[in-house]
């Protein structure tokens, strides 16, 4: 257990390190490690010293990783010590020279010299802690987070202290955090939901955290006993459910379970109700906005919406053409407020498209709201896919398989999954002549692509289907290809 006077000294260490290393208010420091105790000081040292914390998805391969830290520059790199092969070469290319590792647990006594000596915490740890914080404004940056993008390219966005703070507190208060409440985190940290939502929320309240390192529901289930609160993702509720011992009793102690990231089912959160007398409370956000809306904690929690707009964040439905749209009309959601990312690192000319002309940011999400102003969401007008929670933009995937040999072109789709919710698929169009192996393209993208990105299958046709426009109808796709993962589909190809 890490006490909360500890959790002071060793951030206070760690964001005294952070300063010895010439790390200034501004620079970057990107973290991509597995998800420990030290990985949550090292986020919480970074905003002490005003520096700007840049967490990185884990799954994240070599080309990806290159990309951003060429893209953002950071100070410094901290790494999994089980990637340090790959790591070295590239901070070397880039002349950066402050990478340290930070091993999922701490480095037991027996830990080799060398291995101590890169090691972020083992240095840290020496360094007398700074008293307080470094003062840094609402609108200097806090973070930077990579989200993908339509064009393929991942884009920084850059979130404020003013972004954070202000979600933060919102939260506590719509959720009701009280004294005693304690957190069952077994979300990753290097996105909004768990290094905003779920971490922010409950250190704001001074509540303790049960920490997981990674998600398992027989984990999950038994450690509800322990907390109040939870988080997750849909497929976090689908997989508990999944338990046929997950019941009422297992859920006696807790006061809310909250869902976000992805459309949560109306038969997952009916089911949820009935099995555990719980109602999910469903909230919807981005990371270039932190939440945006949630069911009441209080009034109806209704199925299939993402609830009202928070307090202080002003959300509107628009037509094509930007007028508002009437309740029950579907529309662009759009939004204003204090927690709206203040561009994408190093791409003003992005950051504007993403906006109207009155100061709105554009979603990318298409809804509409109900005559009492809960919205639901029906679809999106970006091509995106969200598998497990994790967003995959198909151009990036397309972009790849369309280098490989026998490729005329390719498009990626996502289907309904009964665990992921959306799976990602690819259809490939040969060239005449090629002779393309679905094994062979997976096994390719799997050395140069995330894990969650990688299609959970590959359909080879002779060419893709075409409007009269030209364009590749991914709908029709979507449409032939919709039960590949259906439960009775899968049982038929076992
Ligand atoms: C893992 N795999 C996935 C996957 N996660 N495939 C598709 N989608 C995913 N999300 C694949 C791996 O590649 C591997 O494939 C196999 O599944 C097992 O990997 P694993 O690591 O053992 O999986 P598991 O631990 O079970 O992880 C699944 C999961 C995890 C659902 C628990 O993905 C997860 O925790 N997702 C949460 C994502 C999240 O935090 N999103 C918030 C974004 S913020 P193979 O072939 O190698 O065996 C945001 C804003 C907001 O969206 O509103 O909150
Ligand atoms: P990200 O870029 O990872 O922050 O993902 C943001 C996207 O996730 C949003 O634009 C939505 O499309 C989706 N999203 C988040 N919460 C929900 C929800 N409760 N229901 C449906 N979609 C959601």
């Amino acid at each position: 257990m890490t006490t909360a006077a500890e959790f002071d000294e060793l951030t206070g260490r760690y964001a005294a390190f952070i300063q010895s290393l010439g790390v200034e208010p501004g620079d970057r420091v990107a973290v991509q490690v597995e998800k420990s105790v030290e990985a949550v000081m090292l986020y919480l040292a970074c905003l002490r010293a005003g520096v700007v914390y840049l967490p990185l998805n884990t799954a994240y391969r070599e080309s990806e990783i290159a990309y951003f830290l060429g893209d953002a520059a950071p100070k410094v790199f901290v790494h999994s010590p089980k990637d340090v092969e790959w790591v070295v070469p590239i901070c070397e290319s880039l002349s950066l020279a402050n990478c340290f590792t930070m091993p999922p647990s701490r480095l037991d006594a027996n830990a080799k010299v060398e291995e101590k000596r890169a090691d972020w915490d083992t240095n840290a740890r020496k360094c007398p802690p700074i008293n307080g914080f470094v003062h840094r404004g609402d609108d200097d940056l806090a973070c930077i987070l990579y989200t993908s993008g339509t064009t393929g390219r991942s884009k920084g966005a850059m979130l404020t202290h003013k972004n954070l703070s202000s979600n933060a507190l919102t939260l506590h208060r719509a959720w009701g955090f009280t004294d005693g409440d304690v957190l069952l985190h077994c979300l990753p940290l290097f996105h909004v939901h768990g290094l905003f939502v779920a971490l922010n929320t409950i250190l704001l309240n001074g509540g303790r955290i049960v920490f997981h390192s990674r998600f398992d529901a027989v984990a999950a289930i038994d450690a509800l006993k322990k907390a109040t609160v939870f988080m997750g993702v849909p497929t976090y509720y689908t997989r508990m459910l999944a338990e046929p011992s997950f019941n009422a009793q297992c859920c006696e102690h807790m006061r809310l379970f909250v869902s976000g990231s992805a459309p949560l089912l109306a038969e997952t959160f009916e089911e949820f109700r009935q099995r555990t007398g719980h109602t999910i409370l469903e909230r919807y956000g981005m990371t270039e906005t932190g939440m945006i809306t949630s069911n009441p904690l209080h009034a109806e929690r209704r199925g299939g919406t993402v609830g009202l707009p928070l307090p202080g964040i002003d959300v509107r439905v628009a037509r094509d053409d930007g007028s508002i749209a009437m309740p029950g009309e579907i529309g662009h959601i759009q939004l204003k407020g204090p927690n709206v990312l203040a561009g994408y690192w190093q791409l003003p000319e992005k950051t504007a498209e993403e906006f109207t002309e009155d100061g709105y940011f554009k979603t990318g999400d298409v809804g509409m709201f109900s005559d009492d102003g809960y919205l639901s969401i029906v679809g999106r007008s970006k091509d995106l896919v969200i598998s497990g929670g994790y967003n995959v933009y198909p151009k990036e995937i397309e972009l790849l398989i369309d280098t490989l040999d026998g490729v005329g072109e390719s498009a990626v789709i996502g289907l309904p999954h009964p665990d992921f919710g959306e799976a990602v698929a690819a259809v490939v169009a040969k060239k005449a002549d090629a002779a393309l192996e679905e094994a062979a393209i997976i096994s390719t993208l799997k050395e140069q692509l995330a894990n969650f990105k990688i299609p959970k299958r590959v359909f080879i046709v002779a060419e893709l289907p075409r409007n009269t426009m030209g364009k590749v109808q991914k709908n029709v796709l979507r449409q032939q290809y919709g039960d590949t993962f259906a439960p009775k589909a899968a049982a038929e190809k076992v």
